[in-house]
Order: structure tokens, then sequence, then C-alpha cells
């Protein structure tokens, strides 16, 4: 593959310095090596903007939302219901209270398959998934299907990772109640094509839920244009806390579907006899929130948009083309996921090596890339290997970093193989 480094940025400048510089724990050495840390698919690094915001809420309005007359709580309520609307923003969701705060991408898929199942299935329904789904759009569904006699049915990829369309519209029968794919597979980097996925499962009347959980940070997202029913994120991999996350639903279904949990905030009234639900948002989020994960995840959005979504996308891009044609020169290295949209993710094998090796090796160099089954087992046992090694980029990323990678792979095969 011929790839003309020209028109690829070597760094994503923002103010006028690379992007890296506004992030401290990239400034570090491991066994003496800068670091280059392209394990981002798992968590990305933390810019200065959210650390102090950390330490912004907890010096000036740490109190309980909802609750308090008192002054903090109504700074602490106010700035969480200003996150929930900036990261509407963020996603152009219709309404704010379309956003629930979770823990996490994997908790709002637990949470529709939850109350989804309770609503809609029973004995000779169906839940369609793909072939590609992270463990955590899997297993809900599973537990959700085998509680009301449901069968789980998978759309298959081809060898490059890419989802078999014309399978998928055979699957799209009346038995199908709901349909949850991944945006962006964690493993393989495919982009699916859910815009077209949404629209046809909506001729079969059927509601569609997305993993956006390695989407968000790498590419603008519309909900009311893909016309998404449900769309789950996670905040630590969009430069963001853990623990924090969000679940988009169209009011529609949010107002038809039953409370997830009981508990505090999701009530309007409570006898023995009776509880009468809260409105949404609140409705979906019973108990003590993550309020300072709710409250930084502004600054998380406040920064993806500071960059420019559609820059981001560019230049990752840009990284992506960049390291696939250098690994191309390796005749040991076989690259797994080849679609020809791809974002985030590059994984590979190597003939004669086990990825953990070359990941260790990797680590010793100052390298920080994930190896394993990445929580896509099915995936791994789809193209017969124990186990990828996977860099996955973020915006501070650069090509000096790339390069630095590719001499150093050729150093740890040199020292395997
Ligand atoms: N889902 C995360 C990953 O792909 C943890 O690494």
């Amino acid at each position: 593959m011929e790839v003309n480094t020209q028109d690829i940025t070597r760094a994503f400048i923002h103010n006028g310095e690379a992007l890296a510089q506004q992030f401290p724990a990239l400034q570090q050495y491991i066994y003496g090596k800068k670091l280059v840390y392209l394990d981002n698919s798992a968590t990305t690094q933390k810019p200065l903007s959210v650390i102090n915001a950390i330490s912004d809420y907890y010096k000036t309005i740490n109190s309980n939302i909802h609750r308090g007359v008192h002054h903090l709580s109504q700074k602490a309520t106010d700035a969480y219901e200003v996150s929930r609307n900036t990261l509407a923003a963020l996603i152009n969701a219709r309404k704010a209270h379309e956003l629930i705060f979770t823990k996490g991408t994997t908790d709002g898929i637990n949470m529709i398959a939850d109350v989804f199942g309770r609503y809609a299935l029973k004995k000779g329904d169906s839940v369609i998934i793909s072939a590609m789904e992270h463990h955590s759009n899997i297993v809900p569904w599973q537990m959700i299907c085998e509680r009301y006699g449901a069968t789980l049915k998978v759309i298959p990829m081809t060898q490059d990772g890419v989802l078999i369309m014309d399978d998928y519209i055979k699957l799209l029968d009346s038995t199908v109640k709901i349909v949850a794919v991944t945006y962006v597979s964690n493993s393989l980097g495919s982009v699916n094509p859910v815009k077209e996925i949404i629209r046809l499962a909506h001729n079969n009347g059927t509601p569609v839920l997305i993993d956006a959980a390695q989407a968000v940070q790498h590419m603008p997202i519309d909900v009311q244009d893909l016309d998404c029913d449900f769309l789950a994120i996670s905040g630590h991999k969009m430069y963001g806390p853990t623990g924090i996350g969000i679940l988009y639903g169209k009011e529609e279904w949010l107002e038809k579907l039953p409370p997830y949990q009981g508990g505090g905030d999701m009530i309007k009234t409570v006898t023995f006899e009776h509880t009468e639900y809260n409105e949404l948002p609140f409705k979906f989020e019973a108990g003590t929130p993550h309020i300072e994960g709710a409250i930084v995840l502004k600054s998380a959005a406040d920064f993806l948009t500071g960059l420019g979504l559609d820059k981001i996308a560019a230049f990752e891009h840009g990284l992506m083309t960049y390291l696939t044609a250098a690994l191309q020169e390796f005749p040991e290295v076989d690259i797994i996921g080849k679609a020809k949209d791809k974002s985030g993710a590059l994984s590979f094998v190597v003939k004669g090596a086990h990825p953990y090796d070359v990941g260790v090796l990797l680590d010793k160099m100052g390298i920080a890339v994930r190896t394993g089954h990445h929580c896509t087992q099915p995936v791994m046992d789809f193209f017969g290997v124990p186990g990828t090694i996977r860099a996955s980029f973020a915006a501070y990323n650069t090509l000096d970093e790339i390069d630095y990678f590719v001499s150093s792979l050729k150093r740890a095969l040199g020292m395997l193989l």
C-alpha cells in the first residue's frame, strides 16, 4: 500500500502545541522510555482541563443533587444538568432528558436489555446482535433472551470484518423485537453502516440500540440523523472519568419503558401500596449518582468539541493509514480486520509469536498496547486466533510514536522469531 505521508499530519496541533502537552500522564517515562500510549480503546488519558475539573468539583461544588435547598446542593444540581445539556448537544439529542447518566456503556446496555426485556420480550421473540460485538453487547442480551425464552440471532461478517448486510436483511423478521449493534468494533476497528442497519430495522418496526463506546471519541455522532432508538457511551473512552457514561433513548421509548432500578430520585411519591415514578430522566437515575463524574463529563465533551470531531476523525484516519501501510511491510504480520472503513483500533497477529509475548516486550520499550481477546472472544474464534495485538489511537498520538512503535515491533520480533 502506497501512502503519501505528506498528506498526513504528524501531530494534532491545538492552541499552538502538540495535543499531548495537555496530558500529564503522557509525559511519563516507562522503563526509561517516553511513554507511547496506544491502548486508547481500553481507556484514554485525561487532559488537564478534565483533571482540573475533578479537583474544582471537590474544592467548590461537592454536594448531593436534587435534594438540598442549600447553596452547594443547588450548585451541584445546576452543574449536573448543565453537563447533561452539553452532552445532549454533543450527540445532537432533541431533548436533554433523553440522556440518562449511567456507569458506562455496559451499564447502559444492561439497562435497556433489562427494561426492554420486561416490556417486550416473550417466548418465540428474537434479538439481533452482530458477530463483532463486545461481550457487553452479547451477554446482557443472552441473559435476557434466556429469561424470556427468546432467541439471539447474529449478523455474520466477512473475513475482512465487514457485516454481511444481505444476511442481516434475512434475519429481520416479525420475531425480532430489538437490534443491538456496535458502531465501531473495539477489536477490529470496523465502522459499521449503522444508519442503514437502523433504517432496515425501522422498516421492520424494530428499534435499534447502538453501542457507541468506540465511536464517540473518534467521529461526530448525531442521534437524530442516525435515528437510533438507544445509544450508549462511556466517559472514560472519551477523555473523561471512569464510572460514568450516557444512555441516550428516544423520549417515546423512555416514557413507555419501566424503570430499571428502584430507589431515591426515581420516584414522585411512595406509599407502601404504590409508587409513582418520576419524570424523565430521573425515572432511570435511582440513588445518588456519580455526581463528580457526570459534572466532569462536560469538560470531556468540551474538549472534544474544542478540537472538532471532524478534525479528530481526519487526523486519526492518517494514523490508521500510516500504521496499516507500515505493518504490511512485515511478512510475518497479519492484520485482523481489513474493512475499508476503520477507526480507532488496529489489530494484528504475528506468525510464530504469541500476542502476549509481543505485548510484554513492547511494554519494556515504553509502549502500551492491549493483547488478548479484547472482550470479543467470538471474534477471535471466528478468525481462529487466541488473541491479537491491538494498537488503538487517540487524537494525542503522533506519527513519531507510530514510527517508534514500528521500529520497536521490529526489535521485539527479532528477539522472538
Ligand atoms: N472495551 C475496552 C477495550 O476494548 C475495555 O479494551
